[in-house]
């Protein structure tokens, strides 16, 4: 093993994609992960989600000679992106996943290694559970991914990142070995900063999405077009309103705020407001499903099919999506699950789903668009003659109800 491989720790949404751009980029690169299917998967050469570019990095990464594998490789750089799950009671990071990796790569790095973090973790959890791990002479190096879902590839590429060690000598190197790739500014700062940033970061955009959130409500209530609103007020050059949405998903945004919650509970106030306001916009969905039933007369819930199963569009990802935290609320009052199609999930994940849009359609009569896929977006003649409830606010249909 050459002392300038790079041995990158976890293969998930992260790890792999970031493997992937060094190798690339002419950078010797091991990848390991715990799950053999999954490296056995990637060992015959097929990706292990969707995104859009990822299969044209795998061939060049092979290409560049990266390899994969369930062992840790003794070398002087390591890479961590294992997950950072967070205990739904305490609302704090359960940074069990990342001390193990840690665990794992000190018992075969050299003294003078270095070792990246790159896994979200809250703002103090390197100096809390990382740094007594660690023995003198290993550099500890937080850098903090800020990819999206859905352009990963391109931002990967573009994307300011940040880079946070204790050793000023270590984060410029690790900054260089970004920059391999990266074209973007690499900012290098202390640890705890870099902590600081990543979930600051995930929190703003939760707050905001949060504030447009309320604002449907609100509208609703009032009976106005939150769209024609925001839109209106979006003119204005200092406001910038997201979308209002069935509710928040994925890994990042509905999670990382609440370790701010969980460490700060009397200081961070708006955050726990706005984290409630989005995990009970579901709830607020059904009552709209509810009213559109009345609205057109269907009576029966058999007859509802919710569009959309991932966490937002045209990503095959469906942790903590809207349209899962949705049937849990359901089954709660209703009892019967709804029928449920999304083209981007092969696998069953709940009764009644459906992998074929037609007859999906033909079972339903209230549609509800829960996730604009490209799809859907680019059929939505298909949705004439249903009631729709639209709550994307994708398509141009006339008569589409709206959040
Ligand atoms: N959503 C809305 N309205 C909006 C925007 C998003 O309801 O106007 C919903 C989406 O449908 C989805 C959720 O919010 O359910 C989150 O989606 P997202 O596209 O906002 O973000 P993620 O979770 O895919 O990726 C975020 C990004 N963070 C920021 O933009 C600050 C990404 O840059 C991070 O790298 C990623 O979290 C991460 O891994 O932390």
């Amino acid at each position: 093993m050459k002392n300038d491989t790079i041995n990158v720790i976890g293969l998930g949404y992260i790890g792999l994609p970031t493997a992937l751009m060094l190798a690339s980029h002419g950078v010797p690169v091991v990848g390991t992960d715990c799950n053999a299917a999954l490296v056995r998967t990637l060992r015959e050469g097929r990706t292990t989600f969707r995104e859009k570019g990822l299969e044209e990095l795998f061939a060049a990464a092979v290409e560049g000679g990266i390899t994969f594998t369930t062992q840790y490789m003794r070398t002087r750089t390591y890479i961590i992106s294992v997950p950072t799950p967070y205990d739904k009671f305490t609302k704090k990071v359960d940074p069990s996943f990342v001390v193990q990796a840690v665990r794992d790569v000190l018992s075969v790095c050299p003294d003078d290694a270095t070792i990246v973090i790159e896994s979200t973790v809250s703002p103090g959890t390197v100096d809390r559970c990382i740094r007594p791990l660690v023995r003198e002479g290993i550099s500890l190096v937080h850098a903090p991914e800020r990819i999206i879902p859905g352009n990963m590839v391109y931002e990967l590429l573009h994307n300011n990142r940040t880079v946070g060690a204790d050793d000023r000598a270590a984060g410029e190197r690790i900054a260089r070995l970004y920059a391999s790739f990266c074209q973007g500014e690499i900012v290098v700062t202390d640890i705890r900063t870099a902590e600081m940033t990543k979930v600051v970061e995930n929190t703003f955009r939760a707050v905001n999405i949060a504030f447009a959130n309320e604002l449907s409500r609100i509208c609703r209530h009032a009976g106005m077009d939150v769209y024609e609103i925001i839109r209106i007020c979006n003119m204005h050059p200092r406001v910038n309103i997201l979308q209002p949405g069935p509710g928040v998903g994925g890994h990042c945004i509905s999670v990382d705020p609440w370790f701010l919650v969980g460490d700060y509970p009397s200081l961070a106030k708006v955050i726990d407001e706005a984290m409630k306001t989005n995990d009970s916009q579901p709830s607020f969905v059904l009552e709209r499903i509810h009213e559109t039933m009345q609205e057109a007369g269907i009576s029966d819930p058999s007859r509802v099919g919710l569009y959309g199963l991932t966490y937002k569009e045209d990503v095959d990802d469906c942790r903590e999506s809207p349209t899962l935290q949705l049937l849990q609320a359901q089954e709660r009052h209703l009892g019967v699950p709804l029928k449920v199609y999304d083209p981007y999930v092969e696998k069953d994940l709940v009764p009644n789903q459906y992998h074929d849009l037609d007859a999906f359609l033909s079972d339903v009569d209230l549609v509800v668009v829960m996730v604009g896929h490209r799809q859907i977006v680019e059929a939505q003649e298909k949705l004439a003659g249903k009631t729709v409830l639209d709550c994307r606010h994708v398509l141009s249909l006339p008569g589409v109800h709206q959040l």
